[in-house]
């Protein structure tokens, strides 16, 4: 099935792109979302994202199975209303049927039926839920704090040492600043983007130690089914585990409204092979260690001096 994406639809007139037949905007949008649905596709906004790691996907899984249950249950209802309504109207000579005010039979139907549904959806939820929860053998953790209106990250385990600040990319702060004149669409990954990402391997159980200096903040990245409070005076924990061959960058925010500058502090991933994350350890180490060390260089005429 050909799959219809964003840049297939024609906006401006609502309807997709090469169709030579004036279909309604209506219909077009209710075509597009059905064709997306049906295809599973999740790159146009209209449903979640699949993600890339477990949980993301367990979600989705879950997700669209609630949808169908839904769906199934609204076909059923609104037929039998629907039908009702045609069939019985009092033009066709319907007569109502006062006598039957109480029926058990019915009533333990219309209990027991949605109680049934319920634990269908309820117990891959508890599953789902459990595996969200369980932060065991995680191979590398790091500690996130939330600031107002940045992120610190730093590594414990295989990243141990590592610490840095990230915020937002430089053109992005420039361009949202009032009377900035820069058209923020020029700007690439506009308020997505900062100086220095969270960088992570792939294929390994990364666990995050979330807290915050100030004011509750939300660590969140979709793609990853990653979203947790960073709340100061507690540690919460949150785990994913980026599939192999899926590394990349990946984007998302902070999503607790945190005060004036909540919509400026970012969050991105860079998820990298475990060698190149490896290799990347290693720079960062040397490059704090280069910092750190007393200057080798002699005394400047100003230095003496003073
Ligand atoms: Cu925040």
């Amino acid at each position: 099935m050909r799959v219809t994406r964003a840049s297939d639809i024609d906006f401006r007139n609502n309807r997709p792109r090469g169709c030579s037949r004036a279909a309604t905007p209506f219909a077009a949008a209710l075509a597009a979302v059905w064709t997306d649905i049906a295809a599973a596709n999740t790159s146009n906004g209209y449903n979640l994202p699949i993600g890339v790691t477990s949980l993301s996907q367990g979600m989705y899984a879950l997700h669209m199975e609630v949808f169908w249950i839904c769906v199934g249950i609204a076909i059923v209802v609104f037929g039998a209303m629907i039908y009702s309504l045609v069939k019985f109207r009092r033009s066709q000579g319907a007569i109502p049927d006062t006598t039957m005010v109480h029926s058990t039979k019915v009533e333990i139907i219309w209990t027991i039926v949605p109680v049934i549904i319920l634990v269908v959806m309820a117990v891959p939820a508890a599953d789902l839920i459990l595996k969200q929860e369980d932060t065991r053998n995680s191979e590398l953790s790091i500690r996130v704090t939330g600031y107002q209106w940045k992120w610190q990250y730093q590594y414990m385990d295989a990243g141990e040492g590592v610490d840095f600040f990230s915020t937002l990319k430089q053109d992005s702060n420039f361009a949202r600043q009032l009377d900035s004149g820069v058209d923020p669409f020029s700007v690439p990954n506009y308020l997505l983007d900062v100086d220095k990402p969270l960088v992570i391997p792939s294929g390994t159980k990364v666990r995050l130690l979330l807290t915050s200096m100030d004011v509750i903040h939300a660590w969140w990245v979709p793609d990853f089914g990653a979203k947790r409070s960073a709340i100061p005076g507690f540690v919460n924990e949150l785990w994913f585990k980026v599939d192999s061959g899926k590394e990349g960058i990946y984007r998302g925010q902070c999503a607790a409204l945190c005060g004036r500058d909540h919509g400026f502090m970012p969050v991105v991933v860079d998820v990298r092979t475990p060698d190149d994350f490896k290799k990347w350890v290693e720079e960062q180490k040397a490059a704090a260690k280069q910092a750190a060390a007393p200057s080798s260089a002699p005394p400047s005429s100003a230095q003496v001096l003073n």
